[in-house]
Parts: structure tokens; C-alpha cells; sequence
């Protein structure tokens, strides 16, 4: 009898306490892997490192080009498109791509065959600068 009143009041007081501690672990938890998955995943995106493959577009736009830095995967079609008034073009730093002049809505595409790293500009604007990098 006195065996039977000990268990009883210790499964309660379990109870109790699984009870408590899911509801507020769970609500905090709730709010810290939502903030922590968002602001991780902007920041990813935003570095840039991961390898984007398939057809990877680029904008011109605001004298410049956006994405500036970008990592792609051998074999991926890098398109430009240039979205200002002002003419713009591309040009790698080794010419191993190279546009013509892009007028408004003109797109210019390149497929990365080959591994390596390019600095490449609009030849008109020099401040216009962008980076390339094709991993094997
Ligand atoms: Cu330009």
C-alpha cells in the first residue's frame, strides 16, 4: 500500500514535469530553430559558395553585375542580361568569354567548359567588375 502511493505520486510528478518541460522547450525551440534557419540560409545565400549548376543567369543592372561573385559548376550555361538603357558587354579579363555590345534586353550567354577562375569587366564602365569561378 505505502509502495503502491510512492509510484503513484512518482509517475504524477513525471507527468507533471514531461508535461512542462515539452510545452516550454518546445515553444522555445519553436522560435530559435526558425530564427537560426533563416538567418542561415540568407547568409548561404548570400557568400555564394555553394556551386550553382544547369542554366545560371546574371543581370546587368545599375552598372553592374549581380550576382557579383558566382561559383558555378563545369558545364553551366551562365547567361547575362543586361536590363539597362545603357549599353554594357562582357569581357573576361583572358577573353575567354567575350560579348558583343549588349544594348537594353540583349543577353549574352557562356557555357563554363573548363575548371578555373575569371576576373572579367564591361570594357565600357572599368568599375563595372564581376568574378567567375568554375569548379571541375
Ligand atoms: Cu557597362
Amino acid at each position: 500500500m505505502k509502495n503502491f502511493l510512492v509510484l503513484t505520486s512518482a509517475v504524477l510528478a513525471l507527468a507533471v514535469a514531461g508535461c512542462g518541460s515539452d510545452s516550454s522547450s518546445g515553444g522555445s525551440q519553436g522560435s530559435d530553430s526558425s530564427s537560426g534557419s533563416s538567418s542561415s540560409s540568407s547568409s548561404s545565400s548570400s557568400s555564394g559558395a555553394a556551386a550553382q549548376s544547369g542554366n545560371v543567369a546574371v543581370d546587368i543592372k545599375g552598372f553592374a553585375f549581380t550576382p557579383k561573385d558566382l561559383t558555378v559548376k563545369k558545364g553551366t550555361k551562365i547567361t547575362w542580361t543586361n536590363d539597362d538603357s545603357a549599353a554594357h558587354n562582357v569581357t573576361a579579363g583572358d577573353n575567354t568569354f567575350k560579348s558583343k555590345t549588349l544594348n537594353q534586353g540583349d543577353t549574352y550567354s557562356w557555357t563554363a567548359d573548363k575548371a578555373g577562375q575569371w576576373d572579367y569587366v564591361c570594357t565600357f564602365h572599368a568599375n563595372m567588375t564581376a568574378h567567375i569561378t568554375v569548379t571541375g
